[in-house]
């Protein structure tokens, strides 16, 4: 009895044994469970390492486009990313068009377009489109109808003239002539201003003249120079897009013998070199514009790569700039 009670025993231990076995084996399969993840990770789960992303730059015109090309550069650098395709278009479209066209052809993961001006893109983001490349458009707008891209990642343009105007306001309590020194014909960053600053501009103040500068102190210069000649003594005040535009313009005032303050000045931007003309005096209000979009497109870009939803127009925070505190915030501006 106690020696079929031993076998027995023995038994179930060998039966439990064998039935532990397969279990314990399947343990280290368990890799092999997780492997028909892998191929879905391939497919939805890209990283920066993957990513290719173009960038064709439209210019190196002012301050602002020179810490918007280091924060992409910075960013790609910083994230290991596998390319940023850069390329600088020197403020024409067609070496855009191009730059774009060479990047589809490379098969890039996802393009970051800023576009020089508003009109003229639908054939080439056509072009985009049937390659199922996703096209985030950064900075300026474009005319082109919003289900050509995937999303816009900049300024609110129009809000910064209305900010601009309100201003201008203020400085002119009592009206006045004032002139306009515009940023390029027909970018999203020249039209958005000048429409939000005319939009909040108080009647009494009159808008004689406005020229383009093109974004650049070289060209800001000279047509402030011949604004001063035409309007001589006529001008109380000066709307002026970008801080570049007028440093040049500065220039151009001292020249003319004009004392800092002579003409209530609002620039756009907030670089270094208008805080440093706030604190010496020349201008009197910076509308902030920021340039350091490299991080928000970049992850913007991932999620694309990845078929992941993304907001379609996403706004950069900006605040007003003025001569009191621009001594202090001078030393830690990053731009
Ligand atoms: O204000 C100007 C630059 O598109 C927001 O372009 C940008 C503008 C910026 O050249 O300085």
């Amino acid at each position: 009895m106690k020696i079929t009670k031993l076998l027995s025993a023995v038994l179930v231990l060998v039966f439990l044994l064998a039935a532990c076995a397969p279990a314990a084996t399947q343990a280290p399969a368990a890799p092999a469970a997780t492997q028909p993840a892998a191929p879905a990770a391939a497919a939805g789960n890209k990283t920066y390492a993957d990513m290719v992303l173009c960038f064709p730059q439209l210019g190196a015109e002012s301050d602002w486009r020179t810490a918007d090309t280091a924060s992409f550069k910075e960013t790609a650098a910083k994230l290991g990313i596998k390319q940023l395709v850069f390329s600088d278009a020197q403020q024409k479209q067609e070496n855009q068009i191009s730059a774009v066209r060479a990047c589809i052809q490379q098969g890039v993961s996802v393009i970051a377009l800023p576009p020089v001006v508003e009109t003229g893109w639908d054939a080439v983001l056509q072009e985009a489109k049937d390659a199922k490349i996703p096209v985030i458009i950064v900075d300026r707008s474009v005319s082109a109808p919003p289900t050509m891209y995937d999303s816009h990642i900049g300024s609110d343009m129009e809000l910064e003239g209305k900010k601009a105007g309100e201003e201008m306001n203020k400085l002119l309590p009592n009206g006045g002539n004032i002139i306009e020194l515009s940023g390029t014909t027909g970018s999203g960053a020249a039209v958005g201003r000048a429409k939000g600053f005319r939009e909040t501009l108080n009647p009494n103040i009159k808008i004689l003249d406005s020229q383009t500068g093109n974004f650049t102190r070289a060209e800001g210069k000279p047509v402030m120079e011949a604004f001063l000649k035409k309007y001589a003594g006529q001008i109380q005040g000066a709307f002026i897009h970008n801080d570049d535009m007028a440093i040049g313009a500065i220039e151009a005032m001292k020249a003319a013998g004009l004392k800092p303050g002579d003409l209530k000045t609002v620039s756009v931007d907030g670089t270094r070199g208008g805080f440093q003309a706030m604190v010496d005096g020349w201008i009197q209000a910076d509308v902030e514009c920021n340039p350091l979009l490299g991080p928000q497109v970049m992850e913007m870009a991932l999620k694309l790569m990845n078929g992941q939803p993304v907001d379609k127009n996403v706004l950069t925070n900006e605040t007003v700039y003025y001569p009191d505190k621009a001594a202090e915030l001078l030393p830690t501006r990053k731009y």
